[in-house]
């Protein structure tokens, strides 16, 4: 009887790559005495993966999501500090101030939301938006304990409450002076003004 030559697709071994890639070369079959590798389907399944393949999931993987989470979430808290600078420029901000006296103030508190209750003591800046952003970088602010003080002197009345309570209508006191400032600042923006200080000449 001649010797069966190998069918491809039927009882052919697989090449060693893909015999690995596949997890074939597990059982075997005699066919007229010669044994061919037979492919372990049922045990191994067509979806099995590489080792080493395998290990850089396992590693890599709660690296990989670490990473989307970091680069989800950093959109999110730079909004955040965007809302906060929008907040301190609602609270401090006034480029045209009409008075600096007490009406002033009684009138620009009362439109900015901060009369529900009277707030104490609150600030505000006559500069420009730009002058006041660059407190936060070099170009125009210092270290200052943990805030950052301003390098030139700005246009600024101080508004406190003049007692009693806390209920509108608000009474308020004006100071008006030219000082330089202290601000606290988020990713490179003005988010908390703490305090002013009068220029003393050198
Ligand atoms: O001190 C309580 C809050 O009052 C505001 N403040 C304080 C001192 C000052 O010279 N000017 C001024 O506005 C601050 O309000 P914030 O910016 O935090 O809303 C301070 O926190």
């Amino acid at each position: 009887m001649s010797r069966l030559a190998p069918q491809p697709g039927r009882n052919t071994p697989a090449p060693p790559g893909l015999s690995r890639a596949f997890g074939l070369s597990r059982g075997s079959v005699a066919l007229s005495g010669e044994a061919f590798e037979e492919p372990n389907w049922r045990s191994e399944g067509m979806g099995r993966k590489e080792p080493l393949l395998e290990e850089m999931v396992i590693l890599l993987g709660p690296l990989l999501l670490v990473f989307m989470l970091g680069l989800g979430l950093a959109p999110l808290s730079l909004a955040k500090d965007e809302d906060r600078y929008t907040h301190f420029l609602t609270q401090h901000y006034d480029a045209k101030p009409k008075g600096r006296d007490g009406r002033y103030c009684e009138s620009i508190m009362k439109q900015r939301g901060l009369t529900r209750p009277c707030k104490e003591v609150n600030t505000f800046i006559h500069g420009t938006r730009n002058d006041i952003k660059a407190i936060c970088n070099d170009k125009n602010g210092e270290p200052y304990n943990n805030f950052r003080r301003s390098k030139s002197p700005f246009q600024i009345t101080t508004c406190k409450h003049k007692g009693g309570s806390n209920r509108p209508p608000c009474g308020y006191r004006a100071t008006a002076g030219f000082r330089t400032i202290a601000v606290a600042c988020e990713n490179g923006l003005p988010v908390h003004f703490d305090e002013s200080f009068i220029i003393t000449s050198q």
